[in-house]
């Protein structure tokens, strides 16, 4: 066994001048913190007697994972987006705040600026071939009152999996809108059911996935900002029930309260009803938003988004 370098007076005194401690400007709580992941990562090395070439290997990885802009992937597989949620979870019973809506994360693929409508929408605006999905509830307050005026911002992925913005064989804001909840708090989009999403197979997230013997697949998911005056900005999404890998999420953001049911319709007088000649589903979803108050934890996670 080698000596424990990490704990010499060198590498001690090192680390001092590396954050930044024996210079009298700059932030102090990022000098500790640069500190920390230094130490961090020395110690890996140490511990797992990383060789300079595999160093060197990582290091041009992460140059990779910002060369392809898949930092909001990495993320999220390495599962520190769903524990920043568990952590705004904990701060938020920490205040005294539960019930309403579960969080849960992002992920990297919403873009702002969505059409709005008021009441209901129509997402689907490219042609698909797959089951019409038709989705409604209320948002509302803690107590069960209804929020008119909400905006529920939604977006989702298309049959194949893939979202528009991303994928430039869709129109510009398909399967995304913002819906604004009607006088007594309700919404209603007719969409089409999304496939789950997988992440580019030759990138450098699923490199690191399969070297660790992980894949890199969402079940199907629908994503929602909800947000009102006065209201605390919720972000969440809903599984589609029955997707194989609903609990084997490679982003770790499924939630049972976030699995409504769906009803798939096969009776012939509704489908002809919806105005429809193919089955098609249904899913009714209340989110429960709590009030914004003082000394709450932040709510709005601030993050840059494409427009
Ligand atoms: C997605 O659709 C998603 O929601 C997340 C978290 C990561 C990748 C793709
Ligand atoms: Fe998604």
């Amino acid at each position: 066994m080698k000596e424990a370098l990490l704990h010499t007076p060198q590498v001690k005194a090192l680390i001092e001048k590396i954050a930044g401690f024996d210079q009298p400007g700059g932030d102090h709580r990022l000098k500790q913190i640069i500190a920390r992941i230094v130490t961090d990562v020395m110690r890996t090395i140490e511990d797992f007697d990383v060789t300079p070439t595999e160093f060197w290997a990582a290091a041009a990885y992460l140059s990779k994972v910002g060369e392809t802009h898949e930092m909001g992937l990495l993320i999220p597989g390495l599962g520190i987006e769903h524990f920043l949620d568990l952590r705004m979870d904990q701060e938020e019973r920490a205040a005294g705040l539960t019930g309403g809506t579960p969080r849960t994360i992002e992920g990297p693929l919403y873009i702002e600026g969505a059409p709005l409508a008021k009441g209901e929408a129509r997402l689907d605006q490219d042609p698909e071939t797959g089951e019409v999905l038709f989705m409604d509830g209320v948002v509302k307050d803690a107590a069960g009152h209804p929020v008119a005026g909400a905006i529920v911002d939604v977006w989702h992925a298309n049959t194949a999996g893939w979202y528009s913005h991303f994928d430039p064989s869709q129109s510009p804001f398909n399967l995304r809108r913002r819906i604004e909840t009607d006088a007594q708090g309700r919404y209603k989009f007719r969409s089409m059911l999304p496939k789950g999403y997988g992440v580019p197979p030759d990138g450098p997230t699923n490199q690191l996935l399969a070297a660790i013997g992980r894949h890199g697949q969402r079940p199907a998911h629908i994503h929602f900002f909800v947000s009102a005056p006065g209201y605390r900005k919720l972000t969440t999404q809903i599984n589609i029930d029955g997707d194989p890998l609903l609990h084997d999420d490679f982003a770790f953001a499924t939630r049972d309260e976030l699995i409504p049911a769906i009803t798939h319709h096969t009776d012939s007088a509704e489908i002809l009803a919806r105005g429809l000649n193919e089955p098609f589903a249904t899913i009714t979803f209340d989110f429960t938003m709590h009030k914004e108050a003082a000394d709450l934890p932040e709510a709005v996670v601030e993050r840059a988004h494409a427009a």
